[in-house]
Formats: C-alpha cells, sequence, structure tokens
C-alpha cells in the first residue's frame, strides 16, 4: 500500500485529491492547522479513511514530524494563502505560507524522507499580465499579484531542490479549476451561490468585479488526476494543466443564470452596467468597483499539450457541465 500526505487537505483539491488516492488504495495523511473550530466540512465524508496530523506550513518542526509519522511515499503540497486579493491586503503572510512554506516542506522532506516524491501546487498566476497566448511551460512568467509573486519563488524553489539534491520535486503549473467545493469568495461559486439565493427568492441581487477577465476554467476533480499522474513519472518534471479554451467572467454569468432557468440581459456600461432578468425586468447583477483588483490578470489560456502527451491527462468536464453542476449543487443545498 502507498501513503501519501497532503498539506491542504481541508481545501477544494485537497479534498478530491484525498477522495481520488484513497480511492487508488493509498493511505491518505493529511495535515490541517489548530483552529478554535472545525473546519473538515469538505472532508467529513472522508473521515475514516484519512487520518490527520496537526502541524502549520509556519512551523518547521511540525512538518518534520508530519513526515517522520507518515513516512509518505509521496508529498502534495497544496497549502497555501490561495485568495489573491487577500494577498494585497497579507502580503507578508501571504509570502510567509505561499513562498516560504514550500521552502519549510522541502527542508522537512530533505532531511527526512529524501526518497518521497513532491508535488508542489503552482499556479497560472505566475504568468501574470501574459507574455505569449497561450501559455505552456516555457512561456515567461510576469505575476500581477503578492500571490502570483509568492507562487513563483515556490515555483523555482522546488526546481531548485530538485536540481540541488535530487530531489523527485514536480511542479504543476494548474490553471483555475472548480467545484461545488470552490470557496465562496471566488468568483465562480460566489456566481453560482448566489444565483441560486436568487432563484430561492433569499436576495435580489449581488455585486461583482471585472466582467472582462479571461479564465481558463476546468473542474477540480480532473485536475487532481493529473497531480497524481506527475509522480508516477520516471523522472521528475513541471507540467501546465489547463483546458485549452477561455472565457469571460460574463460568459460564466450568463451560463450560470441560465442553468437556474434566469434570462440574463445586460445595461450600461463599465461601472454602471447592470445584468437584469429578461423575464421580470429586475437588477439582480450590479458591477461594483469595490471587487476590481490593483493589478489585474486579463487573459489565461493554457496549452495542455506537455500533460496530454507525456502523462495521458485529458480534462473530462466541459466548461457548461462545469457551469450546470455548481448551480445544481446551490440550488440543491
Ligand atoms: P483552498 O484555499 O481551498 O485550500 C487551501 C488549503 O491550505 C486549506 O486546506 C488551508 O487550511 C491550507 N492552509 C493555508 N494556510 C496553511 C498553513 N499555514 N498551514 C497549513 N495549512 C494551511 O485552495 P485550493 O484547494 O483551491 O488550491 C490548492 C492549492 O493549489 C493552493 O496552493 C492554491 O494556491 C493552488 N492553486 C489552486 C488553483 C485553483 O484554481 N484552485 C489553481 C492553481 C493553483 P484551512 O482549511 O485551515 O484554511
Ligand atoms: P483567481 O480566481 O484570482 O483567478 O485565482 P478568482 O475566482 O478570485 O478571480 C477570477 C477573475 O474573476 C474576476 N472577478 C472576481 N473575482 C472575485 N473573486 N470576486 C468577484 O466579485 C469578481 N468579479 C470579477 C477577478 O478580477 C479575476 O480576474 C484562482 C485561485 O484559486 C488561485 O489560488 C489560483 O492560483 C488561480 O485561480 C489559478
Amino acid at each position: 500500500m502507498k501513503t501519501a500526505l497532503i498539506t491542504g487537505i481541508t481545501g477544494q483539491d485537497g479534498s478530491y485529491l484525498a477522495e481520488y488516492l484513497s480511492k487508488q488504495g493509498y493511505k491518505v495523511y493529511g495535515i490541517v492547522r489548530r483552529s478554535s473550530t472545525l473546519n473538515f466540512e469538505r472532508i467529513s465524508h472522508l473521515m475514516d479513511e484519512v487520518e490527520l496530523i496537526n502541524a502549520d506550513l509556519l512551523d518547521q518542526n511540525s512538518l518534520m514530524n508530519a513526515l517522520s509519522v507518515s513516512k509518505p511515499d509521496e508529498i502534495y503540497n497544496l497549502a497555501a494563502q490561495s485568495f489573491v486579493p487577500t494577498s494585497w491586503g497579507q502580503p507578508v503572510l501571504t509570502g510567509e505560507f505561499t513562498a516560504l512554506g514550500v521552502t519549510r516542506m522541502l527542508e522537512a522532506m530533505k532531511l527526512v524522507c529524501p526518497d518521497s516524491k513532491f508535488y508542489q501546487a503552482s499556479s497560472s498566476e505566475m504568468f501574470g499580465k501574459v507574455q505569449a497566448v497561450p501559455q505552456t511551460e516555457e512561456t515567461p512568467f510576469y505575476p500581477r499579484s503578492p500571490y502570483g509573486i509568492a507562487k513563483l519563488y515556490g515555483h523555482w524553489i522546488t526546481i531548485n531542490y530538485r536540481e540541488s539534491y535530487d530531489l523527485f520535486a514536480c511542479s504543476g503549473i494548474l490553471f483555475n479549476h472548480e467545484s461545488p467545493r470552490r470557496g465562496l469568495e471566488f468568483v465562480t461559486r460566489k456566481i453560482t451561490y448566489n444565483v441560486s439565493r436568487i432563484k430561492k427568492g433569499e436576495i435580489d441581487s449581488f455585486d461583482i468585479g471585472n466582467l472582462e477577465a479571461k479564465r481558463d476554467w476546468g473542474f477540480a476533480g480532473d485536475y487532481v488526476k493529473a497531480m497524481h499522474l506527475m509522480l508516477q513519472q520516471e523522472n521528475p518534471d513541471d507540467y501546465v494543466v489547463s483546458t485549452g479554451e477561455t472565457h469571460k467572467v460574463r460568459e460564466f454569468c450568463e451560463l450560470a443564470f441560465k442553468a437556474a432557468d434566469i434570462d440574463l440581459h445586460w445595461d450600461g456600461k463599465g461601472l454602471d452596467e447592470v445584468g437584469i432578468d429578461k423575464k421580470t425586468g429586475k437588477k439582480v447583477l450590479y458591477v461594483n468597483e469595490k471587487f476590481y483588483r490593483p493589478a489585474e490578470v486579463d487573459l489565461l489560456i493554457g496549452d495542455p499539450k506537455k500533460a496530454s502527451t507525456k502523462l495521458g491527462w485529458k480534462p473530462d468536464c466541459t466548461f457548461e457541465s462545469l457551469v450546470e453542476m455548481m448551480v445544481k449543487k446551490d440550488l440543491e443545498r
């Protein structure tokens, strides 16, 4: 039986990965940080299958202890401060978790279990102000937020430990991936959750930021399979994981309302733009400057060719079915 340790197991990806590895017959450990209220909602159905260890990315000894206890064949480093807007408000903390946290994990691995395999959760946010379209493993980076910059550090320190100490360390450059388990502050889930509340009559409308931003959105359940595949290869390497399609936030809104049987049309321009329910004439969506970012990433679209040819990975869930799935789950909630 293989053993895996997941940092960030309570997060969106951690929960899907734990589920997937457990189904593959792995013994799964996860690290969790102490909090005054339990935070295991996403893994509540897995509590008999996973073993949790208390540790924090800020605490080197706790990470070393987690590795000594679990003796993992594979380490998936998913823990991070992952919300981009928070990284402007808390740039130093974001650097501690999302950048230096990676070094702490790699140091722990080097000292405790250098023969393990390591996966680092890198991000398309590293491409930021994109230098090529679509983005590949060779595209130069230009991050646009303290989060993107912290991820870039995590990416390079992973490559550096691979080259310096011959560790099996891979970095997956994953583009946005979503699910019904996505945090409520991220735009996709914010939209599907609030659309469901409008449909149920709980609210009349909600506010949103930049409708023109374009993202390459996939389904988290598909993407965790790519993480696993990277660690099954003969040699460690880095891979872009994406769908190869891009869509505007605006399109996501239209499809989400449509999935709840509401036809949306737009009125006004820029910050005065509103989304209107065609049938009732009610204003259901307002653009609000508050949700604009100090520096935006306007366009992301990844080329998943390397992951497809070398890993044999491809996403199953389409953009349309992702939106429908998320709205449906929120309506059922
Ligand atoms: P989430 O925000 O849902 O989960 C983050 C996880 O990190 C949570 O389990 C959180 O624990 C944990 N964590 C945060 N800080 C610490 C800490 N100091 N010590 C221990 N654990 C900590 O993120 P996702 O699941 O969406 O993403 C997983 C990873 O992939 C992240 O690194 C993210 O940056 C990266 N990524 C995500 C993409 C996406 O589209 N989802 C795309 C590209 C990269 P707690 O529950 O206690 O807060
Ligand atoms: P992102 O995801 O920043 O790409 O990072 P998010 O869903 O927060 O934003 C996507 C785009 O939508 C625009 N937007 C809004 N965003 C939010 N959160 N709220 C709004 O109201 C809103 N209106 C418009 C944003 O400006 C942006 O352009 C995610 C995270 O999971 C990262 O951890 C991960 O690394 C990247 O994806 C890849």
